[in-house]
């Protein structure tokens, strides 16, 4: 019998993988968990049916979501990553030769225990001397520290469940506290074909508290639409200039990437402008 996984990107869209082993199906506290080993990407991680993270194409993701904002920043020394408890862009955000302290703050522990059973590469940056993770829910985190980071990095799941909050204004605002004087914010925000409404919301919400706020895109196989967006909200510098062109191993990151990243088809600019 054939077994495949169906993520319901939207009512009428299914993304089908065909597995060859389920290897964690579970409820947490917060959400339905699962990991299964695919014929196509590997092991994957699914939160509430949604595709998170896949073995054969986290690199994407992980080095988009972490180094622009690593790179813009001129000492990206202490870095705050909301979510991510799957370890990936808390593994990019150590091995930045900049970075002195990286802290996860995942709200579902079960997330980070499914990385340490099932994601070596993911998971491999939790026992890094630089690294620091804490279960525990960021908003109220975010809250509890003023001028702290220079880059806070919110890898969050959709805004359904747990995640609501983090596409919230008043949460950017608290980021922005958060931050240090030449601080930078980024967020993922989705998928600009399905979820022009999310980025909307990330975009405006972003820019009620930051003086500078810039959408860039990369390519995701494996998320609705294949085209993902990312927006960032920074105090001071450039967002869309890398300061240092720090890229070692990286497959999809490069200073040419990070400068073209930002510039957008007219459908997704008019998103952002409306
Ligand atoms: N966080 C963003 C995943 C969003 C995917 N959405 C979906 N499949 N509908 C990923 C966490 C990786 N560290």
């Amino acid at each position: 019998m054939e077994l495949w996984v169906t993520e319901y990107q939207t009512p009428s869209l299914g993304f089908s993988c065909k597995v060859t082993q389920t290897l964690r199906a579970a409820q947490t506290r917060y959400q339905h968990l699962a990991v299964v080993e695919t014929e196509q990407f590997g092991r994957m991680l699914l939160l509430d049916g949604m595709v998170q993270t896949t073995e054969k194409d986290e690199w994407v993701y992980h080095e988009m979501i972490t180094l622009v904002a690593l790179n813009a920043h001129p000492r990206p020394e202490q870095v705050l990553i909301i979510g991510g408890g799957d370890g990936g862009t808390l593994r990019e955000v150590v091995r930045h030769p900049g970075v002195k302290k990286g802290i996860l703050v995942e709200i579902d522990e079960d997330v980070v225990q499914a990385s340490r059973d099932f994601f070596p590469e993911l998971c491999c940056a939790f026992s890094d001397s630089k690294a620091e993770v804490t279960i525990r829910d960021g908003i109220e985190y975010v809250r509890e520290n003023q001028a702290r980071f220079d880059v806070v990095i919110v890898d969050s799941t959709e805004p359904v469940g747990p995640a609501v909050q983090l596409f919230s204004a008043e949460f950017y605002q608290n980021v922005f506290a958060s931050l240090k004087e030449d601080g930078i914010l980024v967020v993922q925000s989705e998928s600009p074909f399905f979820n022009a409404d999310v980025i909307k919301m990330a975009y405006q919400g972003i820019k009620q508290s930051f003086p500078i706020t810039e959408l860039y895109l990369a390519s995701v196989p494996t998320y609705p639409s294949g085209l993902w967006s990312f927006t960032v909200g920074s105090k001071q510098h450039d967002p869309r200039r890398p300061l240092t062109n720090y890229q070692e191993g990286c497959k999809y990151y490069n200073p040419q990437v990070h400068k073209a990243a930002f510039e957008l088809p007219g459908f997704v600019r008019r998103i952002i402008e409306e």
